[in-house]
Parts: structure tokens; sequence; C-alpha cells
């Protein structure tokens, strides 16, 4: 299964995924397929949207204090939902599906989340740090939800400038 990561502004984007239902082996090759495609383009999470796929599937690979990713870390959520959230924190942050972009964005710095696994078990993981940030990124794509639509309207404007600049010369250097 060859996945291709669908980029800003295809209007996939914008769906909003259902909840999973069966957890099948079709559902384990599509995972198996995202993280592949996650480690390939260098990102640390990915929702099944921006390969195509509008179900509730994410997946996040933090990386270590020496900058590693390892299998081990590798979460698989499927049908997340934030029980408990606190605080505030800012980061720098940025998106496979809306490359070469970066801004800070405001988010809860805690969360309690409660999800599924592959399998289908129910679990609940307590995150801060950089895997909250990343939870709260890869569930506003479920809900058809982009960093940068937290900008401001003049950041906004500016990233669009921007991007469309980049596409062009993206555009006639194939
Ligand atoms: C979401 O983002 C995230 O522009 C995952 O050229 C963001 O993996 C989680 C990437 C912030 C936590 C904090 C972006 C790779 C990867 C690019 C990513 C690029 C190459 C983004
Ligand atoms: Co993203």
């Amino acid at each position: 299964m060859k996945l291709t990561i669908v980029e800003y502004p295809d209007k996939r984007l914008r769906e909003k995924s259902k909840i999973v239902e069966k957890f099948n082996e079709e559902l384990h090759t599509l995972l198996d397929a995202m993280n592949e495609a996650m480690m390939q383009s260098n990102g640390i999470g990915l929702a099944a949207i921006q390969v195509g796929h509008a179900i509730q599937v994410l997946i996040i690979n933090i990386p270590d204090e020496e900058n590693q990713q390892s299998s081990e870390n590798l979460i698989e959520m499927i049908n997340p939902t934030i029980i408990e959230k606190s605080g505030e924190t800012t980061y720098q942050e940025g998106c496979l599906s809306v490359p070469k972009f970066y801004e800070d964005i405001v988010r809860f710095e805690k969360l309690s989340v409660s999800y599924q696994d592959r399998e289908g078990n129910t679990k609940r993981v307590e995150a801060d740090g950089l895997l909250s940030i990343a939870i709260q990124h890869e569930i506003d794509h479920l809900n058809g939800i982009l960093f940068i639509d937290k900008l401001s309207y003049p950041r906004r404007k500016k990233f669009e400038k921007e991007y469309k600049k980049l596409q062009k010369e993206k555009k006639t250097s194939k």
C-alpha cells in the first residue's frame, strides 16, 4: 500500500473523519503504511485524512532526547477523545500537509485522552509536552482543522501569500 501525503489547499483536508468500527487487517495495513509514510517524510505525527482516508486514526512518534525516533515510541490512536485538558503552551508547529511553513500555536498544556488501539482495546493516556501538542494537532485533522486556521488574520494572510509563492516555485521546477 503506497500512500501519498495530501497537501493544502486540497479539500480532503477539510473532511470530518468517521469513527472506526472494524479493527481488522485492512486497518492494520493502513496503520503500517501510515507509519512508513510518516517516517519517510520525517514527520512526528500523521492523521489518516492526510493520506486520503477519512477515518478517526492517527499516529504519533515523538523523538527521544537524542532526537531519534524508535518504533517503541510509536503511538497509534483510533477514535480518540479528549477527556480533560488544562494549562496553556505555545510551540512552533508544522504539518506534513503544509510543507515548509512553521508558526507559533497556542494549545492546552496537559491532556487526558481516551482512545482505542489497533485491536480495539480502550486505553487512556495522560499527556504533556510535545506529545500533548501532537495529539491536539492530529485530533484537529480528524475534524478538518489545520494549524494555520488558528493564526491571526494578518498572519494567515502572510501565510497564504508565502505558500502561493512556494507552490509556484514548485511547479516551475517540475
Ligand atoms: C504535527 O507535524 C506536530 O513542513 C506533526 O517540510 C506539529 O510531523 C506535532 C514536517 C508540531 C507536534 C508539534 C513539516 C516535515 C513534519 C514540514 C509534522 C516539512 C517536513 C511535520
Ligand atoms: Co498536521
